[in-house]
């Protein structure tokens, strides 16, 4: 097994634009998934979190570690879903914790100084909750319907999504969307969730467009091409 990398990063200033959430499970046959990852990020993926719900832990640890070389080697942070253990074996960048995961305190005991921590939340109670629980990001979903993940809460909508950020204002807490966003719906996506106060998304997370895609590299270019314009006009 691969030593673990022993880079941290302390200095918090992340760059949520494009967020890429795996599912190894959605990649085109013979397709490999570090090529997959690497080919993301050179199309512009900012940060990058594992999300493999069927793997046992040396499976998923092992594929931590060798992200963690990929993500170094282009100096982006590398996040692991659910599982505490795994980031901290790992020595990843943070976690990303659903409502019914580790408590945020809890998680924060834990891992190491400046570790991120995301929640993802559906409604505004959620998002209160998170603020006084003082994580790093939230991500706000499902924003449109998904094949991805079997949803256990309602779509939210881009008024929804909305309603949340709004909630966020001067906080400090960044927010991330996800759900059912492709390059298609992406700029309607951005314009839509824009808070009554103007408060924009800081990113989108993203699954099937860029792992399902034969063409991650260019999937995520097209992504990132719309959020950097949207970004510059905002
Ligand atoms: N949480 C809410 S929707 C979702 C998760 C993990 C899946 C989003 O996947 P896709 O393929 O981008 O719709
Ligand atoms: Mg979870």
């Amino acid at each position: 097994a691969l030593e673990p990398p022993r880079t941290t990063r302390n200095m918090k200033n992340i760059d949520y634009t494009l967020y890429l959430v795996t599912g190894r499970n959605l990649l085109p046959p013979n397709k490999d998934f570090f090529e997959s990852l690497e080919e993301s990020i050179q199309g512009g993926v900012t940060i990058v979190q594992l999300r493999e719900k069927e793997l046992d832990t040396s499976e998923f640890v092992e594929l931590a570690v060798k992200s963690k070389i990929i993500c170094d080697k282009y100096n982006i942070p590398l996040l692991i879903n659910d599982r505490v253990d795994v980031a901290l074996a790992a020595n990843v960048d943070g976690v990303h914790l659903g409502q019914s995961d580790m408590a945020v305190k809890r998680a924060r005991e834990l891992l190491p100084h400046g570790s991120i921590i995301g929640l993802s939340c559906n409604t505004v109670s959620h998002v209160k909750d998170a603020i006084k629980q003082k994580v790093d990001y939230i991500g706000i979903g499902a924003v449109w319907g998904t094949q991805t993940k079997k949803l256990t809460s309602p779509i939210i909508g881009v008024h929804g999504v909305g309603d949340m950020l709004a909630e966020l204002e001067g906080t400090g807490i960044e927010a991330v969307a996800i759900g059912g966003i492709n390059s298609i719906n992406l700029l309607r996506t951005l314009h839509g969730c824009v808070s009554l106060k103007n408060r924009a998304l800081d990113g989108v997370a993203v699954v099937s467009d860029i792992m399902a895609s034969p063409d991650p590299r260019c999937a995520s270019r097209k992504l990132k091409d719309i959020l950097v314009n949207f970004q510059r006009h905002h």
